[in-house]
């Protein structure tokens, strides 16, 4: 159920969540891909007119950046600093990724909480000292089942290799702490029952489901074989498993146990948006964990599919050598938000490739929409004078393209903002592009214009006003993916003046048919998706 802005405004705000990342390596196309769903939705949200809390940032603890800080010959710490600074927020700002915070777990008001948060489950009988040996992958940081491992081939023959990774797994034996998960089975199948939309799509939430159900281990929550961690407070020797760290951010980040009135404001999320690669760990563990702690569980856990180059899943281990910025140098960055959000059904694995994001870009969004808006800002400007005429009696046509509007409106409105389908929100927006040129090329305004009668002038004013006025929609329902170019559209139809901002003009005002006031200064702004240039050779 949407919540009006009014209801929610002074309430508890619509918290949304990426991953926090590893700083072992900069960014890539997949986890851009994570963060621009979540900048689109909470972008969505705040058009809603709801308060919205968009929480991004980095996992910085653990043995892969111990790691790799030591193969690069600098302290962990030092390592995640150059990479937050000269990596991560760079391109968070480059991709116009609006986070309303930015957390590190190498931050105080992290470190300090997460210590908390462990002795008071340690306190409340929750965690026990017991010991463990077992196939561990650093790459994931995770404990390995032995049933699924991959036998190694070649240089890794006889080994046994991580099913994600595809190297080698470490046996690791170990005195650790331990979160009685087992007791939780249970308690989480009722969670999922009572609540089918907890995870989604409904593949990652069988795959939950049969995975709880065949019974939930206790689960390692220290580790004492390295350093690189928060301490366990009442045990030095020990820092705390990464993962449980990690997943503290989404508490620790909006004021758990030092900010109470911010906390109670925003917690938990409503939406914490994952790849399908770490969902157990969000739609398991971490509810798990606030059972525990009696604190509420968020409202869904999101995963998306993987992005795939060349049949095999994008990863800083197999980098195909595209990065986004290379992508946004020719195809400009509006474009590359809406891309990977338009081409792949969210959820499902998508494979990228130059040559379809080419075609896409030059049919969808240079010829049908850019087109669109160019043509009718130069005809408002040729046969009026860029003074945006008031429509004079509207027919069937237009009263077809109004409920047209209407209709993308509802569509998109439920897919992106309740559904997460992003993929179908932004069809519902083009399939009325599609409509508006259609309307064009039946009404011929280029031929009424010959006519100079008041009648045909009156025509003409009521098909080019229509064609304008749907554009104002459009920009509005296209701001929470291509921001950019909503504003150069905004400008060029000349409604800030009347209307303010195209990021405070509401979703569900936006099918409202007349807003764009008669008299308007209509200019042919800057183009919308200029022509591409050849391909860059690698
Ligand atoms: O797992 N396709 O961090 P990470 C789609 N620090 N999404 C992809 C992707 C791909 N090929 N590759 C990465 C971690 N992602 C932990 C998270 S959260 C408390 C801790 C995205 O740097 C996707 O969202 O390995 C995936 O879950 C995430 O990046 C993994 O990022």
């Amino acid at each position: 159920m949407a919540a009006t802005g009014s209801e929610k405004q002074g309430g508890k705000a619509y918290y949304v969540t990426t991953p926090i990342y590893y700083v072992n390596d900069a960014p890539h196309l997949g986890h851009a891909y994570t963060t621009v769903a979540g900048d689109v939705l909470s972008r969505w949200h705040r058009q809603r007119g709801e308060k919205v809390w968009f929480l991004t940032g980095t996992d910085e603890h653990g043995q892969k950046i111990m790691r790799t800080a030591q193969t690069n010959g600098v302290t962990p710490q030092e390592w995640a600093d150059k990479l937050v600074t000269e990596s991560w927020k760079p391109l968070w700002e480059h991709l116009e990724i609006a986070n309303d915070d930015f957390i590190r777990t190498t931050q105080k008001r992290h470190t300090d909480r997460v210590q908390e948060f462990v002795q008071d489950l340690y306190d409340k009988g929750e965690i026990y000292k017991g010991g463990y040996e077992g196939p561990y992958c650093v790459g994931c940081e995770e404990y390995k089942l032995p049933g699924e491992l991959l036998d190694g081939e070649g240089d890794f023959a006889g080994q046994k290799l991580c099913p994600i990774h595809k190297t080698p797994v470490e046996i690791l034996s170990e005195e650790n702490y331990f979160f009685k998960l087992s007791d939780y089975g249970d308690k989480l199948l009722a969670h999922y029952e009572a609540n089918p939309g907890f995870i989604q799509p409904e593949s990652a939430r069988n795959e939950v489901v049969n995975f709880v159900r065949q019974g939930l281990q206790d689960l390692s929550i220290s580790r004492s074989t390295f350093d690189w961690g928060i301490p366990i407070p009442w045990d030095a020797k020990h820092v705390i498993y990464v993962w449980v760290d990690a997943l503290l951010n989404y508490a620790t980040a909006v004021g758990y146990n030092e900010n109470q009135a911010k906390f109670e404001d925003t917690f938990p999320a409503d939406v914490h948006l994952v790849g399908k690669d770490i969902l157990r760990f969000h739609a398991v563990i971490w509810p798990a964990m606030l059972m525990a702690q009696g604190l509420p569980l968020p409202g869904r856990v999101a995963a998306n599919g993987w992005l795939m180059v060349g049949g095999e899943k994008m990863s800083k281990s197999n980098l195909t050598g595209i990065k986004p910025q290379d992508l946004t140098s020719h195809f400009g960055v509006d474009a590359y938000r809406w891309y990977f959000l338009r081409a792949i059904a969210f959820g499902q694995d998508g494979s990228f490739s130059w040559e379809d994001f080419s075609a896409r870009y030059t049919s969808e969004l240079a010829n049908d929409y850019g087109n669109l808006a160019s043509r009718v800002a130069a005809m408002v400007g040729k046969y009026f004078g860029g003074e945006l005429p008031a429509p004079a009696a509207d027919g069937e046509a237009e009263k077809a393209v109004h409920e047209g509007l209407a209709k993308a409106v509802a569509e998109a409105d439920r897919r992106i903002g309740d559904e997460l389908d992003f993929q179908g929100g932004i069809l519902a927006v083009f399939d009325f592009v599609k409509q508006v040129n259609g309307y064009l090329t039946e009404q011929e305004p280029w031929k009424v214009a010959k006519d100079d009668s008041a009648e045909g002038r009156a025509r003409l004013a009521t098909i080019l006003y229509t064609a304008a006025e749907s554009l104002r929609g459009v920009a509005v329902l296209l701001n929470p993916v291509m921001p950019d170019t909503s504003q150069k559209l905004w400008d060029s139809l000349g409604a800030e003046p009347a209307l303010g901002t195209v990021a405070d003009q509401k979703v569900q005002e936006a099918g409202t048919w007349g807003r764009l006031p008669a008299g308007s200064v209509v200019t042919k702004g800057a183009i919308l998706f200029p022509r591409l240039e050849e391909k860059p050779t690698a």
